[in-house]
């Protein structure tokens, strides 16, 4: 059994930052696993080099499931996103271990393939309504079958969503928070019309989606839902802050659109109620934020009871290592929604070499034993740690708001 020799924390930022954990087993197998939190990259790399790396040397790099309860039991402090993401780390770097200890895709250990390929969506935005359009046509040229529509809402200098790059949205952009400014009155007039146009431009046989990030009030967001029923969206996320769970009964209430939530949930008992009263369509946990492909297979597997689909977080500050572990497991579990596909740049890529392909409109995983995604520490030590933080988001007359 390889037991786990050393393990160390990597900070890189090759156009974005990323923490990485490369754990090495005393017969030389090594595992990688994603600790990224955008904006709180530090408090995570602390938390596991100070104290969850002392606790692991010794351990059968095998007992993924005793080493997860370990660091989750075993810390006392439950839950969180930074504990959640370390522990996210470690549990990924030791699947891609046992997978190559196996010598098998992870996807394999999980039950091997319930599809093809898991179906990704892509990011068009626009600072208009015209230049969103361009974006999801050339999306849908390149066999795109989902794409995330966001656009510039008129008299409002910044939008969440709408970058100048027409491929990379990067909102961590500034060593202090930016300010944005957010009218929900504007905002809720342009988002209809942006999916008449796309509905016109680009016909019926694609799946559309939108990310209100957290910004309506319920009855808002009942609104805007119905506002949007005519255009069959595939869902709206994050259509309020979902710490008030009990939210989204009313917005349930008044709309069929179909509602996606939890890219910042961290453990299962935030899911949980969301889940079990059927109050949403897709679960948006990623293994990365919520504890690694141990307990988010078990997210999943709550949520197929429920007729409850997974759709995970895939941006830019979610590094190659989260998006390879996300494949596995979509490309695995019988419940698997849609992957968002939110492209890094070349310089990332180039810091994490990985096997994932895009072909069709969907990712496949591929077939290299374990992850099938490394970090190249060389080129990593070349792109030196940035502060970053994500904006900050104010009503017009300076009301702080959610972003
Ligand atoms: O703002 O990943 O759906 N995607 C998103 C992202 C999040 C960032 C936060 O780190 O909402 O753009
Ligand atoms: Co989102």
């Amino acid at each position: 059994m390889p037991k786990i020799a050393s393990a160390r924390v990597i900070v890189t930022s090759p156009g974005r930052n990323f923490v990485t954990l490369k754990v090495v087993c005393d017969d030389g197998t090594t595992g990688v696993g994603d600790a990224t939190l955008n904006g709180r990259e530090l408090a995570v790399a602390s938390y596991l080099a100070d104290h969850v790396v002392p606790c692991l040397i010794g351990r059968d790099a095998h007992r993924i499931e005793d080493i997860w309860q370990y660091l989750y039991k075993g810390a006392y402090w439950r839950r969180g996103p930074v504990t959640m993401a370390a522990i996210a780390a470690v549990d990924m770097a030791l699947w891609d271990i046992k997978g190559k200890v196996a010598g098998l895709p992870v996807y394999q250990l999980l039950g091997g393939a319930s599809r093809a390929g898991c179906m990704v969506y892509g990011h068009a935005n626009g600072e208009t309504i015209a230049d969103t359009i361009a974006a999801a046509l050339d999306y849908q040229g390149q066999g795109y079958k989902a794409i995330r529509l966001q656009c510039g809402v008129p008299g409002m200098a910044s939008t969440y969503g709408v970058s100048k790059d027409k491929y990379f949205y990067e909102p961590a952009d500034a060593e202090l928070p930016t300010e944005n400014l957010w009218s929900t009155a504007k905002y809720l007039r342009v988002v209809p019309e942006l999916f008449a146009a796309a509905r016109e431009a680009l016909g019926w046989d694609v799946h559309l989606l939108h990310d209100v990030h957290h910004r309506l009030t319920p009855i808002e967001a009942a609104r805007l839902g119905k506002d949007l029923e005519p255009y069959r969206p595939f869902w709206i996320e994050d259509a309020t802050p979902a710490e008030d769970q009990e939210a989204f009964r009313l917005i349930r209430q008044h709309t069929t659109t179909p509602l996606a939530v939890g890219e910042i949930f961290s453990s299962i008992w935030d899911c949980k109620a969301l889940i079990e009263n059927r109050l949403i369509d897709y679960i948006r946990a990623t293994v990365l934020h919520a504890g690694g492909i141990t307990h988010m297979r078990q997210i999943a597997s709550l949520a197929d009871l429920y007729h409850v689909r997974t759709g995970c977080h895939g941006a830019t500050d979610l590094s190659p290592v989260t998006m390879a572990a996300a494949l596995h497991l979509g490309l695995a579990i019988p419940n698997f929604g849609i992957q968002e596909y939110m492209r890094h740049s070349d310089d990332t890529d180039a810091v994490f070499p990985h096997g994932y392909r895009f072909a069709d409109g969907m990712l496949h995983p591929g077939d290299a034993p374990g992850l099938g995604v490394d970090i190249d520490e060389r080129l990593a030590a070349a792109h030196p740690y940035r502060r970053a933080y994500l904006p900050v988001n104010r009503l017009e007359d300076g009301t702080m708001w959610s972003w």
